[in-house]
């Protein structure tokens, strides 16, 4: 197992636990039904210190899903944002992947969670690209799964709730069983939804495409950031909903995450998308990303909070 001898602080409602003592009781509701919501941030080492990547945003989307789930969190936003901070700088980390989760714990079964206490943890580790080096580079296969996203009115898709990366899991363990790096799930409707960790766009005659907040999709904070900084650089980037073959003759298509930053796709389907590799304007977007969070260019949206 990788994490074996994991050594650090994990920040546990108010108390930094040791790695190895960050425990929760079997019969805690999140075990039971998957009752939590979470996020996935970065934060970057650049010259002027440890930079964590658009933190109001994500504390927001955290606030905003537990309140879809009627959880509570017994902490303000400001709270949550300076304990993430806290938990970066205890663990000496300079690149890290962020992970704040809430869940319903230890207090009775029964699908009624309200007994249960609600519990925040904060966690903080190194974690390299998601799709692999190679990948950010020359970019990944892809295939397009035969699992759905759930209607809108089953699991809402706004948010981030561990129950939904059930479904993640049918679409990524099918795609690894077909050879693919990834997979990438249509909606209910057979539209183009995203990857199962990743928020999709296609790049067509030198515009910018991504589905539409319609289409079950996460609103990810990097697909917002991408949008931004596309139309900072002229060009013009369009939300609708997506047909599955227009991923097909695209001339270039990428994925943006927090953990998948911007990965060009090379293929999808066993077809070759573009030229086969990472296109130009997927290298731009790339760059124009790595060099706000490096702080090679000025912060001039105000994404980067300093530990
Ligand atoms: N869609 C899904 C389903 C998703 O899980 C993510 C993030 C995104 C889109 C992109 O959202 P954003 O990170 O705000 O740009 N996936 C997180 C979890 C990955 C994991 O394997 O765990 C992440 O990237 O942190």
């Amino acid at each position: 197992m990788a994490w074996d001898d994991k050594a650090g602080k994990i920040w546990i409602d108010g108390n930094m636990v040791d790695w190895k003592d960050a425990n929760i009781h079997v019969l805690s509701h999140v075990v039971h039904y998957g009752t939590g919501v979470f996020e996935g941030i970065r934060a970057y080492k650049n010259d002027k210190g440890v930079a964590v990547f658009r933190l109001k945003e994500h504390v927001q989307r955290l606030f905003d899903s537990a309140k879809i789930y009627k959880i509570d969190i017994p902490f303000t936003q400001e709270e949550i944002e300076e304990a993430i901070l806290e938990t970066v700088r205890v663990n000496n980390l300079d690149g890290c992947y962020i992970r704040p989760i809430v869940f319903r714990g230890y207090g009775e079964l029964g699908v009624n969670p309200l007994n249960c206490p609600v519990n925040v943890v904060i966690a903080a580790w190194e974690w390299g690209s998601y799709l692999g080096e190679e990948g950010m580079a020359n970019g990944v296969d892809i295939g397009v799964s035969s699992w759905r996203k759930p209607a809108p009115d089953t699991f809402p898709a706004l948010a981030k709730c561990s129950a939904n990366y059930m479904n993640s899991q049918l679409a990524k363990l099918e795609a690894i069983d077909n050879g693919f790096d990834e997979a990438i799930m249509l909606d209910y409707e057979g539209h183009v939804s995203e990857g199962s960790g990743e928020n999709i766009f296609l790049v067509e005659n030198g515009k910018l495409f991504t589905p539409s907040m319609s289409s079950s999709n996460l609103k990810g904070i990097t697909r917002d950031s991408i949008m931004t900084v596309a139309r900072d650089l002229g060009y013009e980037v369009v939300e609708e909903i997506i047909s599955r073959e227009r991923l097909y003759s695209a001339d270039e298509v990428f994925f943006t995450g927090t953990a998948a930053e911007v990965t060009p796709i090379r293929s999808i389907d066993h077809r070759t998308i573009g030229i086969g590799r990472r296109g130009p304007i997927s290298e731009k977007l790339q760059t124009a990303f790595f060099d706000i969070v490096e702080a090679k260019t000025e912060d001039k949206y105000n994404w980067l909070s300093y530990i």
